[in-house]
């Protein structure tokens, strides 16, 4: 369908709830702040979970180029190991499968691997002047695409056409006042969409219930959650 931005992001909210994907608590996280909630894309484990994943990501992607924020014609969809691999894989299926449009995908290895093919890279071959776009999980600081696209661009001349995530959390990147994600775009020049952002995931769960008809996030967790 041609659901706006609030219909995309409200439906992924109820996801990352029936999923088990999202949890409130106290976590600490990579960079070792302590964060209310937690986002696993680990909880995508079963076939019917990360098949609607890839749904969700093809849509974002569809609505991206839609909007004029993506280009149409990238070759391939890059997922950094280990996470981001189910990610481009069932990325490229729901857009291969549901929307008409076959494009390849990519992955790294995180070990050096001297027999066989000898690669570093497995799927879609990296060539020159390939548009890449890439996916990954949650973005906090950026610290993970910062580290992939030096290694993309050692392998071939690729242009990279964007980042597609999950959910942006909006964490503050430094005294700039910038969020990690305007960061990594002022930085590295290509746009980072999401499929929700916390404020929308917020707001999404405060209105829902769980299956016992409790709120999943009482007024106390959506303050806390807020002032964080
Ligand atoms: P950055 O690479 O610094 O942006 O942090 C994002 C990564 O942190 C993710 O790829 C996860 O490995 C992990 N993470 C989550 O998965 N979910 C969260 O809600 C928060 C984090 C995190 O540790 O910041």
């Amino acid at each position: 369908g041609d659901e706006g931005e609030e219909g995309l992001s409200q439906a992924f909210t109820r996801f990352l709830l029936s999923s088990g994907a999202l949890r409130f608590g106290d976590f600490t996280l990579k960079s070792g702040r302590r964060s209310p909630y937690f986002i696993n894309a680990g909880a995508f484990n079963d076939g019917a979970k990360i098949a609607l994943l890839g749904e969700f990501y093809a849509r974002r992607i569809l609505k991206g180029v839609r909007d004029g924020q993506l280009p149409g014609d990238f070759g391939t969809i890059f997922g950094p190991a280990y996470k981001g691999i189910p990610l481009a894989v069932s990325t490229a299926i729901a857009l291969s499968s549901a929307h008409g449009r076959t494009v390849g995908y990519t992955f790294d290895r995180k070990e050096k691997k001297d027999h066989g093919d000898g690669g570093s890279f497995v799927g879609a071959p990296l060539e020159d002047g390939m548009r890449v776009l890439l996916v990954d999980d949650v973005m906090t600081a950026g610290t993970a695409v910062r580290e992939c696209v030096p290694k993309l661009k050692a392998a071939a001349n690729v242009q990279v056409v964007g980042l597609v995530i999950s959910v942006d959390r909006m964490e503050v990147a430094d005294d700039s006042g910038r969020s990690a994600v305007e960061a990594v775009m002022d930085e590295l020049g290509f746009p980072v969409l999401s499929i929700a952002n916390v404020g929308q995931v917020f707001q999404a769960a405060r209105g829902m219930q769980d299956e016992q008809g409790r709120p999943v996030m009482n007024e106390r967790l959506y303050e806390r959650a807020q002032a964080y």
